[in-house]
């Protein structure tokens, strides 16, 4: 079939809107015709080539919801009409890791989804001949993609589209990064580095674990007033403070319990360690860094109890997790609309990439 997507033909080059040929779903594949994606950070990372995995041409986006058309031999798991959000991270429920119940890192697509490939290492997309990569194994850039089965999450239909879509990247990850990875609890005083589409959710989520204190920190004042919609307490922009930690030592009495960084910024990752409380402060980076960028501190800082982890998805194990918090948002437990900033239609996609990079949006959101 033919489906129009946006393109990306390499590195740093504007998305190009064009028809690609989509080959149908093969053994335990689905087609899904997406109804809205996101634009998350980590797109604008691929294209502006600061991702090691990053391959042209593909189509980004990693960030959807849509409508099951059509699956393939073989599928059990979901069927035609079902409403879905597709999982960068699958849960096979068999594999070595998803049956250690320690992580929610499937292994199972790994491998291929890196290479831009469905498991049997060959793409569905093509255009004028020529291979066009997946992407992070979603390309929700493309108004019909196909997935494995278990790489689908079924969600209610009552949810809307446009909203449900910020599940499957930004909402998930945030909230998961404190509920599931922090494991943040009562009373806890928070530092998050970084409110755009991820922070923010960080925030909305240390709240519903009912930390007592949660202070943003980030070089644009215009993210003080978002990120006090959603429950921050205290605001600090480290360009306007002598010395960023010796103000949030003195903010926190003595250091934050739990971190988090979302800016992806490795320096931003140590402050965000070493503003943590001696003896047990933890630090959660979250934030995707450049190719070959490596983090550093002094090991005195982990030898006197502070604690270094990163999460991957918040640590939600999608097909189980994601239906869950799309009920949360329907529920009114959580919040979504607020941070859909702008929606814009397919041909309008290169205008989200640069409002997240003007830091005029929290989330955009393509309506196809
Ligand atoms: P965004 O552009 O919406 O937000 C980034 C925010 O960081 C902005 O508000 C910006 O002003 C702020 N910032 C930039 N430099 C800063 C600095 N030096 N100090 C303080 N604040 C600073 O991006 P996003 O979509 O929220 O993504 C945030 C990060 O999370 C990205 O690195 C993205 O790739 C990553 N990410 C990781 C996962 C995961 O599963 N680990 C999932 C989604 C996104
Ligand atoms: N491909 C990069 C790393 C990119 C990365 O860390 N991706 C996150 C999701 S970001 C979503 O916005 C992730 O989940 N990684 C785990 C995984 O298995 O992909 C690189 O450094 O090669
Ligand atoms: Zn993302």
């Amino acid at each position: 079939m033919k489906t129009r997507a946006a393109v990306a033909f390499g590195e740093k080059q504007l998305l190009e809107i064009v028809e690609v040929d989509l080959e149908g779903p093969k053994e335990g594949e689905v087609l899904v015709e997406i109804m809205a994606t996101g634009i998350c950070h980590t797109d604008a990372y691929t294209l502006d080539g600061f991702d090691s995995e990053g391959i042209f041409p593909s189509i980004l986006g990693h960030e959807g919801a849509g409508i099951v058309r059509e699956v393939g031999p073989g599928v059990s798991l979901v069927k035609p009409d079902d409403h879905v959000i597709p999982l960068y991270i699958p849960e096979c429920g068999t594999c070595k890791m998803c049956t250690s119940g320690k992580t929610n890192l499937c292994e199972r697509l790994r491998a291929t989804q890196g290479k831009g490939v469905m498991p049997d290492g060959t793409s569905r997309f093509s255009y004028k001949g020529e291979t066009i990569y997946h992407y992070m194994g979603c390309s929700t850039f493309s108004n019909f993609t196909v997935l494995p089965e278990i790489a689908v999450a079924k969600i209610d239909p009552k949810a809307p589209f446009d909203k449900a879509c910020y599940v499957g990247c930004g909402v998930t990850t945030g909230i998961g990064a404190v509920l599931n990875t922090a494991k943040v609890e009562k009373g806890a005083r928070v530092v998050v580095f970084g409110l755009g589409g991820i922070g923010l959710n960080v925030i909305q989520g240390a709240k519903m674990a009912g930390a007592k204190q949660i202070v943003g920190v980030d070089i644009n004042n215009d993210k003080e007033e978002w990120g006090r919609k959603f429950g921050m307490t205290d605001f600090v922009n480290p360009g306007e403070v002598d010395d960023v930690l010796h103000h949030l030592y003195k903010l926190t009495d003595g250091g934050a319990d739990y971190s988090f960084d979302a800016t992806g910024n490795v320096d931003v990752m140590r402050q965000a360690l070493e503003c943590c409380h001696k003896g047990w402060g933890e630090s959660v980076i979250i934030g995707v860094a450049p190719a070959g960028a490596e983090i550093a501190t002094r090991p005195f800082q982990l030898v006197t109890g502070r604690v270094w982890k990163g999460t991957a998805f918040g640590g939600a194990k999608g097909r189980t997790d994601v239906p869950e918090i799309v009920k949360w948002y329907l529920d009114g437990k959580i919040q979504i609309d607020p941070m859909i900033t702008h929606i814009l239609s397919l041909d309008e996609i290169n205008k989200g990439f640069d409002l997240m990079h003007e830091g005029k949006s929290i989330r955009s959101v393509v309506v196809y």
